[in-house]
């Protein structure tokens, strides 16, 4: 039987590991096309058609024809289509939402552009680095000070906010941050990753499947 989403990625890809995190809790199998974004397969008029920002991840929902970019704005498509992730009312859900745009404004840049750094696909200053270094770490400690209190980032039960940010905090180690120093956040990464699907960073497929 066909399958209802393909999403588009690239197995080193943070944002594209949210997407395949999502899709697996959620008991979704899913098709995968693999794109190769040193050769520019990313900037092709084809995908470009299926993406105006030239990115990946990218899901297309055969169901209802939607073709989306943005990791949290697929996130929160997921979840109001399968009814999971979303919480226990208005309140958890738009509490998940403020978690989903503080992570890409205070966490994502600071861990996967040092990631980016250390794999040596990009060339920042050391300034800029130090920069990234001291942003990454207050934001980590804002979020092992949130989950002291709390098992989930919003309300009771794990939402699209926990695997938004868990999908950038799995690469903090890669990054150079040294997550011994925030025991909520290690107890609350063990909580993600016994859910039932979990799927670990590198589980992402290699290459594209039906
Ligand atoms: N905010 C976007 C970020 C997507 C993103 O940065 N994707 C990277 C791969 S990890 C990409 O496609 N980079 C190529 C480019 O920007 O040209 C999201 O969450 O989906």
């Amino acid at each position: 039987m066909s399958k209802r989403f393909t999403l588009n990625g690239f197995w080193l890809s943070g944002p594209t590991y949210k997407v395949g995190l999502m899709l697996s809790l959620c008991g979704e199998d899913f098709a995968y096309v693999s794109l190769n974004l040193r050769a520019g397969e990313h900037k092709t008029p084809a995908f470009l058609a299926k993406n105006r920002f030239g990115q990946v991840p990218v899901l297309e929902d055969h169901k209802t024809g939607l073709t989306l970019c943005q990791s949290a704005a697929i996130l929160e498509h997921l979840a109001a289509e399968l009814g999971k992730f979303k919480g226990d009312g208005i309140g958890d859900l738009a509490r998940a939402r403020e978690w989903m745009f503080w992570d890409f404004d205070r966490l994502a840049g600071p861990v996967y552009r040092s990631r980016a750094q250390r794999f040596g696909i990009r060339n920042f200053t050391q300034a800029i680095m130090e920069m990234y270094w001291a942003e990454g770490s207050m934001a980590l400690k804002v979020l092992d000070e949130a989950l002291a209190t709390s098992d989930w980032l919003a309300g009771s039960q794990p939402t699209i906010g926990d695997i938004d940010v868990y999908g950038v905090v799995a690469y903090a180690p890669q990054a150079g941050f040294d997550l011994k120093a925030y025991p909520a956040i290690g107890a609350w990464m063990k909580r993600m990753e016994a859910l039932p699907g979990f799927i670990a960073r590198d589980d992402l497929p290699k290459a594209s499947r039906p």
